[in-house]
């Protein structure tokens, strides 16, 4: 493509490839920064965020050995391994957030999959948050088909796997599970008619075109994922990413603003790390595309800005939060 021609993106398409990617990724930011913002305001009040509520309902001691992550039994942490909580305690926490303005609430599980076992508690967890009126989400490692199925009539509307990096890139940060078969539970999840949430982490020390091919990856899909979460790595003590170089904050919100571009209808949530930026760089994030934040003041593991610091963020830029707090 030539000076005189600005790519001109048309949506939503399943055909992206990496070099008209590369070319999104690689003009001058403001050019980026403009068409992911026009594309986005044909789709989404530019004034207004989702909210989700993220907790986590199995903690710790996880099988898995992703690198970023606190809660693996393979890395240092010192976190201990906890058992799955009670419904309860789920859907005690679910009317909070109800009340705080979530809408989505995602309960999270640090296994590589689920046990059998563990199912009868998982459906009631849905039900119950189900029942309040909120959209439901949930994030347990690897699914089998029939699980997924039940899951789906449960009454679950996402399901987050991530496929964390590009494919080339992915083994040198986890090595018990492959790209492969994160991709195999997400058709699982698809043909199950669950909705798909599916991003990845940035500042690992991938390189851009790393971050290009991830989203390639996600946009190539057999449908968009409905939701891509986008971590920005948070350095967890004892993991092997603890001393990660930090990413230029510019090159997370080119990302942000070439999902924008590759996926316009998605949900696109600045999921970790929010804790550790600026009003400034969330407002420039939100800018190129963001639409969705976890509100409250804790991730899984890990610190959020929590709902003071929130408010006064959307103060400062005019945001609404899709629903109005209770
Ligand atoms: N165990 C399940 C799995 O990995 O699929 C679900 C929970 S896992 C913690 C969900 C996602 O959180 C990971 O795929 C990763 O993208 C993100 N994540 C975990 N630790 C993180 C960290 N330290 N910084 C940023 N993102 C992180
Ligand atoms: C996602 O992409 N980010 C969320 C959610 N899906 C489950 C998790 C972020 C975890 C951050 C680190 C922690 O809390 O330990
Ligand atoms: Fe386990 Fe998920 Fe953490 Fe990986 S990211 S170690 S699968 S909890």
């Amino acid at each position: 493509m030539d000076d005189a021609t600005p790519p001109r993106p048309i949506s939503p398409r399943q055909d992206w490839t990496r070099e008209e990617a590369e070319t999104f990724y690689a003009q001058p930011l403001m050019d980026l920064l403009f068409q992911a913002q026009s594309l986005h305001r044909q789709s989404f009040d530019p004034n207004r965020i989702q909210m989700s509520h993220l907790l986590s309902i199995k903690t710790g001691g996880c099988a898995e050995d992703c690198a970023y992550c606190a809660q693996s039994g393979r890395n240092g942490s010192q976190l201990p391994a906890a058992k799955l909580i009670e419904v309860e305690r789920v859907l005690a926490e679910a009317r909070r957030a109800r009340a705080a303005g979530a809408t989505r609430y995602c309960m999270g599980a640090a296994w590589r999959a689920p046990k059998d076992r563990d199912m009868d508690q998982l459906v009631a967890m849905v039900e119950g948050v189900k029942a309040l009126g909120l959209e439901t989400c949930m994030t347990l490692g690897m699914l089998e088909v029939e699980q997924a199925q039940r899951l789906r009539a449960a009454g679950l509307d996402y399901y987050n796997h991530n496929i964390d990096t590009s494919e080339r890139f992915y083994p040198e940060v986890i090595t018990t599970r492959t790209f492969a078969d994160r991709l195999e539970t997400l058709a699982r999840v698809r043909e199950a008619g669950i909705k798909v949430c599916a991003g990845g982490i940035l500042g690992m020390g991938e390189g851009r075109q790393d971050r290009i091919d991830m989203l390639v990856t996600l946009a190539t899909l057999p449908d968009h994922p409905q939701s891509v979460p986008i971590n920005l790595l948070m350095p967890m003590p004892d993991t092997p990413l603890a001393e990660a170089e930090p990413l230029d904050p510019i090159d997370l919100v080119r990302t942000i603003a070439l999902a924008r571009l590759m996926m316009p209808r998605a949900q696109l949530r600045l999921s970790a790390g929010r804790s550790g930026m600026s009003d400034e760089l969330q407002a420039m994030c939100i800018f190129a595309g963001v639409n969705s934040i976890f509100m409250g003041d804790r991730l899984l593991t890990a610190d959020n800005p929590g709902q003071d610091a929130d408010s006064a963020l959307f103060a400062r830029l005019g945001l609404s939060p899709m629903a109005d707090p209770a």
